[in-house]
């Protein structure tokens, strides 16, 4: 009988790959213009977010988006570049923009850049050159194409600022392709040497030391060959050529391309979040797919055009079962493989406690319960300036108020061309407004908030009298020490940054309730977010070994169990012990 060798110990268990840092993290989005000003201009700085670097590292920040700082001619707040390597002198020099490098990293936190690639402005010397004759060697950067009957455009697409998405250019009689405002020429994808000259730039800020990119709508850059007509939209001149832009045929290739000529070896360390209006949850998790070689994560916009109708200006209210189907579809399809963004707001959006929540009697609870829920997903959360704090909407009374290019054509179009009415046109621009989440952050009672010595580029909300950083600092039960409270717990339980998540109660218009779970640990979220009193369903809930961690009313129940209605806004969020607890 022959020995048979001894069988080989089985393999040991793979180590789990290690958990990449943004899976733990926090992030806070910058909108450079409107944090703070350090020169006395009225516009926000780098000197001025270095000076406050302080206040986001007590915060808990982990890493930072700073959203455009480059030159450029500011017709679209930034996102129109001119010079991709530099600072525009608004902001300051490359000079500041290395110490502020230097400071975020004395204090353990990261920077993330704002890659504009989809285009550029219409003033860099790329398109400058382009534009300059049909036989130029950079004509090919951009998308150009002759009328097919003169005085029509190439073909029917409609730019997302109001308008053709096409731009004639008398010296050469041709036209240029613009999804977005005419000084943002599109650059054409298609083109290696366009491709290899943006991943020459993308390393030479790596090579500065940031710690990763948000890729400005990076799923428009891969259009339908020939650029066909898009299905007429009723009522416009227009057709929908968002099908034909978006999530293109060679998106995943150049997804693949990109991370392959830019993060190659650096990916343990870097993070790159893609901005990708409409994408489906499937399209994110091959896109987010680790072994896709692709993204990190990205940022969807399904859950946050719940509330449009036709559009961004036929707002419609929230219905809250709208937005937990949707945002429960997001978190099972990325689930264990891909990775959720969390936000609520950015520069392209308005306030949620205005928008969702109650921005008058029930402002801070409301602030605070939209916190919770947001900060209690599976998936890496983004606090946008001044969300910490419960920043409402701005006072956008007349046009004068509204400084953004989206609105201001918007109105142009359908006051002057369609002859819409003024004051209507205006009522329904309010609610949506890019203008809403840009107005300069609010860090004391002052007047001009602290913001600036000078009068700043955007009327500050005159409610910081009430609303602001150096209130609500010492306050323990102000929405700020909310915020610090969220990010402390997912700091402290990998139950909260990687326990899975499951919606429950989907139908409920008033309740949001989340379950999470991790190696045995449990736990149980669950907010009123209306207005009015909530009573739980088939209460009592069995959740045994859950208490209460956080809450937003001083006496909530203590346990799930002694739950039998919710007050106003009240959210709560119940753990189970620590590990070894
Ligand atoms: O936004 C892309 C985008 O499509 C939207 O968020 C945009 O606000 C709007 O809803 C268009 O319909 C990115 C930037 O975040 C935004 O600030 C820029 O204006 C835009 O790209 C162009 O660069």
């Amino acid at each position: 009988m022959t020995d048979r060798p001894a069988a080989a110990a089985p393999a040991p268990p793979a180590a789990p790959a290690a958990v990449p840092w943004w899976k733990r993290a926090v992030a806070y989005q910058i909108y450079p213009r409107s944090f703070q000003d350090s020169n006395g201009d009225g516009v926000g700085d780098l000197r001025g977010i270095l000076a406050r670097l302080d206040y986001l590292a007590w915060l808990g920040v982990d890493v930072i988006w700073l959203s455009p700082v480059y030159p450029s001619p500011q017709a679209d707040g930034g996102y129109d570049v001119s010079d991709y390597r530099d600072i525009d002198p608004l902001f300051g020099t490359l000079d500041d923009f290395r110490d502020l490098l230097a400071a975020v990293h004395e204090r353990g936190m990261r920077l993330l850049m704002d890659i504009v690639v989809n285009h550029t402005s219409d003033e860099h010397p790329w398109f400058v050159e382009s534009r300059s004759g049909t036989d130029n060697p950079r004509r090919d950067w951009y998308h150009w194409r002759a009328a097919p009957t003169p005085g029509r455009p190439p073909n029917n697409w409609g730019s997302r600022f109001s308008g053709s998405a096409w731009q004639l250019d008398a010296a050469t009689g041709e036209y240029y392709l613009h999804l977005f405002a005419v000084q943002q020429p599109d650059l054409n994808w298609e083109n290696p040497r366009v491709r290899a000259a943006v991943y020459e730039m993308m390393r030479w800020w790596l090579d500065l030391g940031v710690d990763g990119f948000r890729l400005d709508v990076i799923n428009f850059i891969s259009k339908v060959p020939g650029l066909p007509d898009g299905e007429p939209i009723e009522g416009t001149p227009y057709g929908d050529g968002r099908p034909l832009y978006t999530n293109g045929p060679r998106m995943h290739e150049f997804f693949q391309e990109m991370h392959r000529e830019v993060v190659a070896d650096r990916d343990a360390v870097l993070l790159i979040v893609g901005e990708t209006p409409k994408i489906s949850a499937e399209q994110a998790l091959l896109v987010t797919d680790p072994a896709a070689g692709e993204l990190d994560m990205v940022f969807q916009f399904e859950h946050i055009t719940v509330d449009h109708g036709r559009d961004r200006w036929d707002p419609q209210p929230l219905r809250l079962s709208r937005l937990k189907r949707s945002l429960a579809h997001w978190q099972d399809t990325l689930a264990e493989t891909g990775w959720n963004s969390l936000y609520w707001e950015n520069h392209d959006q308005p306030r949620v406690v205005s928008r969702w929540g109650d921005d008058g009697a029930y402002r801070v609870a409301s602030a605070k319960a939209f916190g919770t829920v947001l900060h209690s997903h599976r998936g890496t959360p983004y606090v946008y300036q001044g969300q910490e704090i419960g920043m409402t909407n701005a006072e956008l009374a007349g046009l004068d108020d509204f400084t953004d290019i989206q609105s201001r054509n918007h109105y142009a179009d359908a006051v002057d061309r369609l002859g819409a009415d003024p004051d209507k046109t205006l009522r329904s621009m309010r609610p949506l407004a890019r203008d809403n989440g840009r107005t300069p952050m609010q860090w004391s009672a002052e007047p001009r908030a602290g913001f600036s010595d000078a009068p700043p580029w955007m009327a500050v909300n005159p409610n910081h009298r009430d609303v602001n950083v150096e209130d609500q600092r010492g306050d323990r039960d102000s929405v700020l020490a909310h915020y610090r409270e969220l990010i402390r717990l997912r700091h402290s339980r990998d139950l909260i940054a990687l326990g899975s998540c499951r919606l429950t109660h989907l139908d409920h218009e008033q309740l949001y309730v989340l379950e999470r779970a991790y190696r045995g640990e449990r736990a149980l979220v669950v907010a009123n977010l209306s207005g009015t009193p909530a009573e739980l369903p088939d209460a009592p809930w069995r959740h045994p070994g859950l208490t209460l961690a956080l809450s937003n009313y001083p006496d909530s129940a203590p346990t799930p169990g002694a739950l039998r209605s919710l007050r106003p806004w009240e959210a709560l969020v119940f753990v189970s012990a620590e590990p070894g607890g």
